[in-house]
């Protein structure tokens, strides 16, 4: 039994919900009340001293950073139909995961905390930021989405589940980056049972 410390609104740890539940991988989620600051208490540090969701545990193993614990689930359980095994589609998986985490995360924080968690901290200049940033990566997404149905073939992978959970995360915020290819692939992402199942009742 996998326990994954967990907070609805955070697109990092939904994306390990999607695959634990796309691979029906038995699962227990600690609720980590991050509203109340829970992510900042001691003992949730000394579990992951980064102060984030999610954190995986797995017996002895105690793992943080998202798309390393969606790798791990995927290679300890052999599901090469959601992370490849041939080396050139891998690549592309991981490409998509790191851009991801690198070039999209940072503008969807940016816009979507800005916007409906900073509270009396809301940052202007950083949803400017980050509205300039997503107009620049849209196009990007939109053409790889132009070639196949998901990221990276005709079916998805952790790469589609994580840039998705940050999709969702945009929508909080009532921000649709633009692109006919991203609206259809979104919502064939929506029509995947698992991923639904990730997303918080709202
Ligand atoms: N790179 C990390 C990012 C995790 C992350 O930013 N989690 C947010 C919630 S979505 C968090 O816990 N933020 C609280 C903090 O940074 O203090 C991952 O992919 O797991």
């Amino acid at each position: 039994m996998y326990l994954l410390y967990h907070f609805p609104y955070s697109q990092h740890a939904r994306r390990v919900v999607s695959l634990l539940e796309a691979a029906n991988l038995p699962y227990e989620l600690r609720h980590v009340d991050m509203a109340k600051g829970a992510h900042l208490s001691a003992d949730y540090l000394a579990i992951n001293p980064n102060h984030q969701v999610p954190t995986l545990i797995d017996g002895d193993l105690v793992l943080h950073e998202s798309n390393a614990i969606l790798r791990y689930l995927c290679f300890k359980h052999g599901l090469t139909e959601w992370y490849p095994a041939d080396p050139k589609h891998r690549a592309r998986v991981d490409q998509w995961l790191d851009w991801n985490q690198s070039r999209l995360s940072p503008a969807v924080i940016d816009i979507v905390f800005n916007t409906l968690f900073a509270g009396a901290r809301r940052d202007e200049q950083a949803i400017a930021r980050g509205e300039a940033k997503l107009r620049e990566l849209s196009p990007i997404l939109d053409a790889a989405l132009a070639a196949h149905a998901y990221l990276t073939g005709p079916k998805p992978t952790i790469a589609d589940l994580s840039v998705a959970s940050n999709l969702f995360q945009l929508g909080l915020a009532k921000t649709t980056p633009p692109g006919a290819n991203i609206v259809a692939w979104y919502q064939r992402m929506g029509a995947i049972e698992a991923f639904r199942k990730s997303l918080p009742s709202t």
